[in-house]
């Protein structure tokens, strides 16, 4: 491809002027006439029976334009909730789910009714009004509860609450390598639910016109195609009918990849009530109902040799699905495949049981599986390093999968594109300094002060994804990636791709990719992305760190047919055979002759008018699909140094050091920015951040900010990031996703820090979140430890 200038520069992120000076255009910007809002009544109980639902009082309140329940829907809408097969192709029972409940509800705040009103404070106070008379029924709350004989049921009429048992691999593959093991290190390691709490919550406007029978939806979506996709197939309408807008989006964190109840029933109210309809969400509403993440355990066993070489793991992973199955929410079953790390295995033996519950879905939430993954490989190799007394440095490295290996096939026979992780792990401790972070350490123990390293040497499989792979996963749709790219007379170009970027930069770096490629200064470049009306037929969307290694190599081979087309022209133009004409630095010359050349806004200029070669048409402009041949394979090593408070279990996180690998870099600015997202999230995961329920009445505990917590910067330290570059063989940029990278990293390095520090004290492994409360507990039943901490310094 062309020289480039501009890729792989620290371009500011030009959506961010718009962004941050209030000229972006979220859901709740967007305003039609005559449009009424709508509002939910919401089941109190995690699950119960509905008796009785009476409208009356809300009917006449005042403002009210209608009152809808279940039943109003039902020649509305069809079919149950998409679920995807994803990493579990057959469940065993996936519960139907009509967006409303008619007569069970099967978690807190699950809708049983609707209303519209003239204004948003009308619609929520007559939606107070509703009467709505339980039977309460048992909830089940807790996984392994779940799975007792005997034990309540999610719903009432199911079989019982699995959702899908699949055993990938058995225990013979292991058999022999537990044999010959000298050790085996056993531990459950738990996944704490989260919520993704998006900036900005979900949002939906829909205006159904029903002359023309066309429906047009705004609304936050990371893949508005898709919605298009479920929502026109529910109301027996084309495709062609309706039209999926999805602006400015503030975050997703993967919460909205998936189609939602309010996504069907808005525009359904719209049809109804043949008035634009509008709901946004609250905070409260988006804790309680947007699909949560994690909310897994596992129970694992690694087999090693006396020398630190890993043999074989068993493990099992306990997935909490909730209610109903999330559309994606079996992708987290990736974890069992993902479970090897950047490490050489004789065996590994893997289950996933989805377990059925009586809490709000879940489904991806930022990296999916992977975090869930890294966490247990490397708390794992953490405990067996302990176990030998061994530095956890010297394990990791005695394991990792060499540069020479690749392509690597992994247990679960999915090839590895590329990877050097001894040189990003060597970078990582270099930065952090970790001999002397060492003698440190050694120094504050005899002081009685608990200072703690930690690592994490992540992997990660993104950039969904090769057809084959995909389109069985889906439900027989590919993930591949289209784009357009269309040069205007004048030589300015506007670039649709099927992606959606609600945080990602994609407006500045897929810009900086085709004025690059084709010469053209960058402020001539415009990305489009989020209205199913423009660009291809169809777009697959942002998730799975996809966007750039599929989205952007579309661009890029789009861009290569605008070239090829323009040569074409350009050979004409300079009376010169096609093959002697080359394309460099945005003009294109007769190879020996650059002073024969033409400006490549010449040649789209001239391609409009009418002296072209024969048998070609007007117009420059070309559409281009990528089915990658293979998944892109990002890696890194992070370290965390921790200082843990003997009195009051409270974590200073002192330093983090990440160096990650996402192959080819586009805009290092932008990829740091992402590396930060991630790395906060999952620090919050580690030591904030926590959905918890009450076990016996199903009722959310942390329904508000105040109650889940989002750390601030105040919690974060400064970050020391820095990256190697290892080109992905896959796609012609060579690059590698990293939207999900510092989520997939971060949990392990900052809990085996923490358990770096109190090892002294006996303490092998802590789960998250670590709050202070949690680890002071823990502290006090540890071994030589008093309560104020003090005896352990003796
Ligand atoms: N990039 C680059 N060079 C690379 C890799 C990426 O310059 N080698 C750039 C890309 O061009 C893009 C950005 O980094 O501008 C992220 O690219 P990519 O890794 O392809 O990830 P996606 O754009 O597909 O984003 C998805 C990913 C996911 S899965 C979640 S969840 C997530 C995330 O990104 N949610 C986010 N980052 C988020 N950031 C914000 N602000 N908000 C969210 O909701």
């Amino acid at each position: 491809m062309a020289v480039t200038q501009l890729v792989g520069a620290k371009i500011h992120r030009r959506e961010d002027p718009r962004l941050i000076t209030g000229h972006g255009h979220y859901i709740d910007d967007f305003t039609r006439q005559g449009t009424v809002y709508a509002a939910f009544v919401r089941s109190p109980h995690a699950h119960a029976r509905i008796k009785s639902i009476d409208v009356t009082d809300a009917s006449t309140a005042p403002g009210v334009a209608g009152v809808y329940t279940a039943r109003d829907f039902k020649g509305q809408l069809a079919g149950t909730h998409p679920a995807a097969p994803a990493f579990v192709a057959e469940k065993k029972y996936v519960p139907e789910r009509f967006p409303i409940a008619e007569k069970e509800v099967c978690y807190q705040g699950e809708i049983v009714a609707a209303v519209l009103a003239e204004t948003t404070g009308q619609a929520a106070d007559a939606a107070n009004l509703i009467q709505v008379e339980y039977d309460v029924l048992p909830a089940v709350m807790n996984l392994e509860k779940a799975l007792e004989k005997g034990a309540p049921l999610a719903h009432e009429n199911g079989p019982d609450n699995v959702c899908w048992d699949l055993t990938y691999t058995g225990p013979d593959v292991t058999e022999a390598a537990f044999k010959e093991a000298d050790l085996v290190v056993k531990q459950r390691i738990l996944q704490n639910r989260l919520a993704p709490v998006s900036m900005e919550p979900r949002g939906v406007l829909a205006e159904y016109e029903g002359f023309d029978k066309k429906l047009t939806i705004w609304m936050s979506s990371q893949n508005p195609h898709f919605i298009r996709l479920f929502v026109s197939g529910s109301m027996g309408l084309k495709e062609s009918q309706v039209r999926v807008i999805s602006p400015d989006v503030g975050g997703g964190f993967g919460s909205k990849i998936s189609p939602y109840p309010e996504d069907y029933l808005v525009p359904a109210l719209s049809r109804i009530a043949e008035r634009p309809v509008k709901w946004i969400e609250t905070r409260t509403e988006s804790i309680q109902n947007a699909t949560h993440g994690r909310g897994q355990f596992y129970d694992c066993e690694v087999a090693a040799k006396k020398d630190g070489t890993l043999l074989a793991m068993r493990m099992v992973q306990y997935l909490d699905v909730g209610a109903y199955c999330g559309t994606f929410g079996a992708f987290q079953a990736v974890a069992c495949l993902m479970a090897g790390g950047a490490y050489k295995w004789k065996g590994i033996s893997a289950r996933t049981i989805g377990i059925l519950t009586n809490k709000v879905p879940t489904d991806p939430y930022r990296g999916a599986g992977r975090p869930e993954a890294t966490h247990l490989v490397e708390r794992m190799v953490d405990l067996l390093a302990l176990e030998l007394k061994m530095d956890p440095v010297d394990v990791r490295r005695k394991n990792f999968i060499q540069p020479e290996d690749f392509p690597f096939t992994q247990n679960f026979g999915l090839v590895v594109d590329s990877g050097d992780y001894d040189k990003a792990l060597d970078r990582a401790l270099e930065l952090a300094g970790y001999q002397e972070l060492r003698k440190k350490q050694a120094d504050l123990r005899k002081q009685g002060r608990y200072l703690g390293i930690g690592l994490s040497t992540w992997i990660e499989l993104c950039g969904f994804g090769p057809s084959a792979a995909t389109a069985p996963a889906t439900g027989g749709i590919a993930l591949v990636e289209s784009a357009h790219v269309r040069v205007m007379p004048t030589g300015s170009v506007t670039v649709y791709t099927g992606t959606h970027s609600h945080g990602q930069g994609h407006e500045t770096t897929f810009s900086q990719i085709v004025a690059d490629q084709l010469g053209v200064p960058f402020e001539n470049v415009e990305l489009r992305h989020g209205d199913t009306a423009e660009g291809t037929a169809f777009g697959y969307g942002t998730y799975g760190s996809r966007s750039l290694a599929v989205g952007g190599v579309a661009i890029s081979k789009a861009v290569g047919k605008v070239i090829d087309k323009g040569k074409k022209l350009a050979a004409h133009m300079l009376e010169a055979a096609e093959e002697d004409v080359i394309f460099e630095h945005g003009s294109f010359h007769v190879k020996g002759s650059p002073d024969k050349a033409k400006a490549f806004g010449e040649v789209a200029f001239a391609s409009y008018g009418m002296s072209l070669p024969p048998g070609m048409e007007q117009g420059l402009e070309a559409v281009a699909y990528f089915d990658p041949p293979n998944l892109v394979w990002p890696f890194g090593s992070h370290v965390a140094v921790v200082e843990v408070d003997p009195e009051t279990g409270s974590v200073q996180l002192q330093q983090y050091v990440a160096v990650d690998d996402c192959g080819n870099i586009i805009n290092p600015m932008i990829v740091d920015g992402q590396i930060h997202g991630g790395v906060v999230q999952a620090i919050a995961q580690a030591l904030y951040e926590e959905v918890v329920y009450d076990d016996d009445t199903g009722q959310l505990k942390t329904g508000t900010l105040t109650d889940y917590m989002v750390p601030s910067a105040a919690e974060i330290p400064p970050f020391s990031l820095d990256h190697t570059v290892t080109p992905s063989p896959t796609n012609d940029l060579g690059v590698k996703g990293i939207g999900e990278a510092g989520t997939i990293a971060a949990s392990a390095a900052v809990i085996n820090a923490i358990c770096d520090a109190l090892s002294p004290l006996g303490i092998k492994h802590v789960d998250m979140p670590a709050t202070p409360d949690r680890l002071w507990k823990q502290m006090q039943g540890a071994h030589g430890m008093s309560h104020d901490g003090k005896e352990a310094r003796k």
